[in-house]
C-alpha cells in the first residue's frame, strides 16, 4: 500500500468539473476546479449549456466535459498534486444527461495516446453532437408514449421508481431514436455523464451504476436490471448500447496507460464506477441507514434520505438504488419553492433581513394559532400545483386575504416543513435524522421548526462540495471493497469520518401541534391543488 493513499473524487457538473482528493483519514487533501463558461470559453455554453429559443431543449457538447478533464489535470499538475499516491477514482455526473458513441469508438478510447489531449483524440467519437441533460424538457410526447405503452404513470413508477419524466435518459434516448434515426443507428453505446468520464479515464465503455441508472425510467428498480419492457418501448436495440448496469461499489476498471503516462498515475489505480449527482451526494453525507434523511435548503429545497422499502409514486419524488447499499434503496423529492420563495417573505415582511425574520419566529408559537400557509411562487414539482399564488387559511379553514407579519413569516416555514413530511411518508421515507444542509440551513429557528414538523434531532452539515466528497468516499469505499474481496458496509469504510454537529433536539410538545396540524395541512393542500 502507498505511504499515503489518496482517494480522488471528480464531479462533473452542470458548470463545472471539480477534483477532491481526501487521506485515509478522511482529511480533505485536495480540491481543484475548471469552471466551463469561464474556463472553455470556445465552447460558448452559458452555465455549462446551450438552450434553444424556446427554451425547452437544453444540451451541452460532449467535447466540454473531455476539454475540462483535459485542463483539470493539467492543473493538479501545474500544483504538482501526487498522482502517484491515487489509489482509487471515483466520481459524480449531473443525474440523466446522454453521450452517444459511435461506431468504432471503443477502439480509440482502448489506445489513447499519451502525447495527445485526450480532446483531440476524441473529437470524432460522437454521433449526436449535442448531449442532452437534466434540464432539457423537451420529450413530453415520448413521456406520454412510455406510459401508454407501460399501463399509465403509477406503473412506470413501480417498476423504474418514477414516472415518465422528460429530463429522464429513456425519454430523450427515444427522441434521439425517432428524430436523428440515422444517428441512433450509428451508436454504439450510450453512457450517462458518470460512465462517460469513468469510460475517458479507463480507455473503454465504463457501465452505469444501477443508482445513477435509476434516473432513466428504463431499470426495474427491484431487480436491478433494464426491464425489456421499457427498452422495447424506447428504441430497438438498446440493451445492447447500454451494457448492464453494475452494483455501485464495483471496479471499473484501472486507469488507461495514457494518464500513468502523462499524468504519473500508478498503473494500478483503480477506477470505481461512477454513479450520478444525488447519489454522490448521498454517500457525502453518509446516509446509509433506512431513515437517515438530509434537507437541502437551497434555491430548490430537496429532501433525499436512505430507505429498504420504496413506495414509487406517480405524483411525487424519485426512488434510486442506493449508491452505497447494494440491496437499499435512496428517495428523492425536489421542491421549486425553496429559498427563493422564503426570501419573498422575508423581504415583503422581515424589511429583507433574517434577522428580523428568526426574530418573527421566535415572537410566534408551533402551529401559528391554526393558521396554514400555501406560497407557491413558482410552479411547484412537489405536489404538482403549476398554478402560482399564496393560499392563506385562518384556524377555522377559512380562505383569508393576509395573515400579520410575524404569522406570514412562520406559515411560509411550517408550510415548506409539513408538506415534506407528508410528501417524505408517501415515498416510503420516515425520518430518525435530520442532515440539514444548503444556504438557509445556519438560520436556527428555520432548523427549529424542521426539528419539531417530524419529530427528530437536526444535524447539521457544511457541505457544498457533498458530490464531489461523495465520490471520494465512494472511492474509498469501492477499494475497502475491493482490498477486502468482499463486500463491506459502507458505514463501516466511513467509520472515522467527521461526526456531524447535533444541533437542535425535538420539542415534543411542539411536535404533537405539528402531527394534528398535519391532516389539516394534507386536507387544504387538495383544496389548493384543484384550485
Ligand atoms: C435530479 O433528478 C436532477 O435532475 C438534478 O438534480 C441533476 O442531477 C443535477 F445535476
Amino acid at each position: 500500500m502507498n505511504a499515503t493513499p489518496l482517494f480522488l473524487g471528480l464531479d462533473s457538473s452542470t458548470q463545472s468539473l471539480k477534483a477532491l482528493a481526501i487521506d485515509a483519514e478522511f482529511n480533505v487533501a485536495a480540491e481543484f476546479v475548471v469552471n466551463f463558461d469561464a474556463d472553455l470559453p470556445q465552447f460558448k455554453t452559458q452555465g455549462g449549456v446551450h438552450k434553444s429559443a424556446d427554451g425547452l431543449t437544453v444540451t451541452s457538447p460532449p467535447q466540454l466535459w473531455v476539454a475540462a478533464l483535459d485542463l483539470l489535470l493539467e492543473r493538479m499538475k501545474a500544483a504538482r498534486f501526487p498522482f502517484a499516491d491515487v489509489v482509487a477514482v471515483s466520481g459524480s455526473g449531473q443525474q440523466h444527461g446522454s453521450i452517444y458513441f459511435r461506431k468504432g469508438a471503443r477502439a480509440t478510447l482502448t489506445t489513447l495516446k499519451a502525447g495527445v489531449s485526450l480532446h483531440d483524440q476524441t473529437k470524432d467519437l460522437f454521433s449526436v453532437a449535442a448531449s442532452p441533460i437534466w434540464m432539457d424538457s423537451s420529450t413530453t410526447a415520448q413521456c406520454r408514449a412510455l406510459e401508454a405503452a407501460l399501463g399509465g404513470a403509477q406503473a412506470v413508477a413501480d417498476l423504474t421508481g418514477s414516472r415518465a419524466f422528460e429530463r429522464f435518459t429513456g425519454n430523450q434516448i427515444a427522441k434521439i431514436h425517432q428524430t436523428e434515426p440515422s444517428n441512433y443507428e450509428n451508436t454504439e453505446r450510450i453512457a450517462l455523464v458518470s460512465s462517460f468520464v469513468a469510460s475517458l479515464l479507463i480507455g473503454d465503455y465504463a457501465p452505469i451504476d444501477v443508482s445513477d441508472g435509476s434516473g432513466m425510467n428504463l431499470m426495474d428498480i427491484r431487480a436491478k436490471a433494464w426491464s425489456q419492457k421499457a427498452l422495447d418501448a424506447t428504441a430497438p436495440g438498446l440493451a445492447a448500447r447500454l451494457g448492464a448496469p453494475v452494483a455501485s461499489h464495483s471496479v471499473a476498471g484501472t486507469i488507461h496507460a495514457y494518464y500513468v503516462a502523462r499524468y504519473g498515475f500508478k498503473p494500478n489505480c483503480t477506477i470505481m464506477t461512477f454513479s450520478g449527482d444525488n447519489p454522490c451526494s448521498l454517500a457525502g453525507l453518509r446516509l446509509q441507514q433506512s431513515g437517515e434523511v438530509a434537507i437541502s435548503l437551497g434555491t430548490s429545497d430537496t429532501l433525499f434520505g436512505a430507505l429498504t422499502t420504496p413506495k414509487p409514486s406517480a405524483s411525487e419524488g424519485h426512488i434510486f438504488a442506493s449508491p452505497v447499499d447494494p440491496s437499499g434503496y435512496m428517495a428523492m423529492i425536489v421542491y421549486k419553492n425553496g429559498s427563493l420563495t422564503r426570501e419573498d417573505v422575508r423581504n415583503r415582511v422581515a424589511k429583507g433581513s433574517w434577522k428580523e425574520f428568526s426574530e418573527a419566529l421566535a415572537r410566534t408559537q408551533p402551529g401559528n394559532g391554526g393558521q396554514v400557509g400555501f406560497f407557491i411562487k413558482e410552479p411547484e414539482i412537489t405536489p404538482p400545483i403549476l398554478k402560482t399564488g399564496i393560499h392563506r387559511f385562518a384556524s377555522d379553514d377559512s380562505r383569508v386575504a393576509q395573515f400579520a407579519p410575524d404569522a406570514e413569516v412562520r406559515a411560509v416555514v411550517e408550510g415548506q416543513f409539513l408538506s415534506m413530511r407528508l410528501h417524505s411518508t408517501h415515498v416510503g421515507i420516515t425520518p430518525s435524522t435530520i442532515l440539514a444542509t444548503g444556504g438557509a440551513s445556519v438560520e436556527h429557528g428555520i432548523l427549529r421548526i424542521m426539528s419539531d414538523v417530524f419529530g427528530v434531532p437536526v444535524f447539521t452539515a457544511d457541505k457544498p462540495n457533498s458530490a464531489a466528497l461523495g465520490a471520494a468516499y465512494r472511492a474509498l469505499h469501492g477499494w475497502t471493497c475491493q482490498t477486502k474481496g468482499a463486500f463491506v458496509p459502507f458505514a463501516e469504510a466511513m467509520r472515522d469520518a467527521p461526526p456531524f454537529l447535533r444541533t437542535i433536539e425535538p420539542d415534543q410538545r411542539a411536535h404533537a401541534v405539528y402531527a394534528e396540524m398535519l391532516k389539516r395541512y394534507e386536507v387544504l393542500e387538495k383544496r389548493v391543488a384543484t384550485t
